[in-house]
């Protein structure tokens, strides 16, 4: 029998864990940035060091988090079921923990791309992107992430991946930010939802789903424990 497949959509919930700020939450990153001074192109070409050194903080911060037991349970969940991460994150958490099939939809920390050419795109590192670090084609290399305003590259090809769960599990986003959080209504009619998140998800998009109010570290080793002995969702 084919392995069912899991959709994975994260947000920065699954990354709270592992002591990265979320967005939202009180003293998210919003608060200690105005998103629009920061991650929107106009922000980038009024003051260009401001831009690259909040995403040099971001980067640097890579180097002192891990996985936590949420990104690593998605990883086992991969023992019996196909499992394709789709994730608004752009830390390299999933990566780390050793999942097999990411699809960061808003960019990537640890890669940058030309200013001049949003294809050029290459892998960085952990290390700052400074004023003058050009890319082939002579233009600043700047951060590799989608900002507000910017068109999503990879909505088409993550809303085709939706269309062929088998269920889909929703893990620590708001679901505030679109086109990505249209993803939930892409699935097939009769597919499931789950959704662990602590939070209310008041206002989400989500009707009649299975609402884990659990963090995901706490949640996701017991909810993938009980399928995996399944074998099934
Ligand atoms: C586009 C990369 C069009 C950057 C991000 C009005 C004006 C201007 C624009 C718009 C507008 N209205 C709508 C728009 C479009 C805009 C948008 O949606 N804005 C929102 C704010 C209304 N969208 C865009 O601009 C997109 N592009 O529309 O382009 C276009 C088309 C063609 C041609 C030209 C243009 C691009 C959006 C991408 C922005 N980039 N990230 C960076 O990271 O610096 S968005 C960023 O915020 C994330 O990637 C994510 O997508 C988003 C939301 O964050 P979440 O991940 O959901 O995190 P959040 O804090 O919100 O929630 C955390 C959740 O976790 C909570 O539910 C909490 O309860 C839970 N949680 C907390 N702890 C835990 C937990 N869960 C589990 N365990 C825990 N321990």
């Amino acid at each position: 029998m084919a392995k069912q497949h899991i959709v994975v959509l994260t947000g920065a919930g699954i990354s709270a864990e592992s002591g990265l700020k979320t967005f939202r939450d009180n003293d998210g990153l919003w608060e200690n940035y105005n998103v629009y001074e920061v991650a929107t192109p106009e922000a980038y070409s009024k003051d260009r060091e401001l831009v690259l050194r909040f995403y040099n903080q971001r980067r640097a911060q890579l180097t002192e988090v891990k996985p936590n037991a949420g990104h690593l349970a998605l990883q086992k969940l991969e023992d019996k079921f196909k499992v394709s991460i789709i994730t608004q994150n752009i830390d390299d958490l999933h990566e780390r923990a050793g999942s097999s099939d990411i699809h960061h939809l808003h960019g990537e920390l640890v890669k940058v791309q030309s200013t001049r050419n949003p294809n050029l795109v290459e892998h960085w590192g952990y290390h700052p992107v400074e004023i003058g670090d050009k890319a082939p084609d002579g233009s600043q290399w700047r951060p590799h992430v989608v900002w507000f305003g910017e068109p999503v590259p990879g909505i088409s090809k993550a809303a085709k991946i939706c269309q062929t769960a088998d269920h889909l599990l929703v893990v620590g986003t708001s679901l505030a930010v679109y086109p990505a959080a249209g993803l939930v209504h892409e699935i097939a009619p009769g597919v499931n939802v789950t959704v662990v998140d602590p939070g209310e998800m008041e206002d989400s998009p989500i009707r009649g789903a299975n609402h884990i109010r659990k963090s995901a570290a706490s949640a996701l080793p017991e909810l993938i424990e009980k399928w995996l002995d399944r074998g099934m969702v």
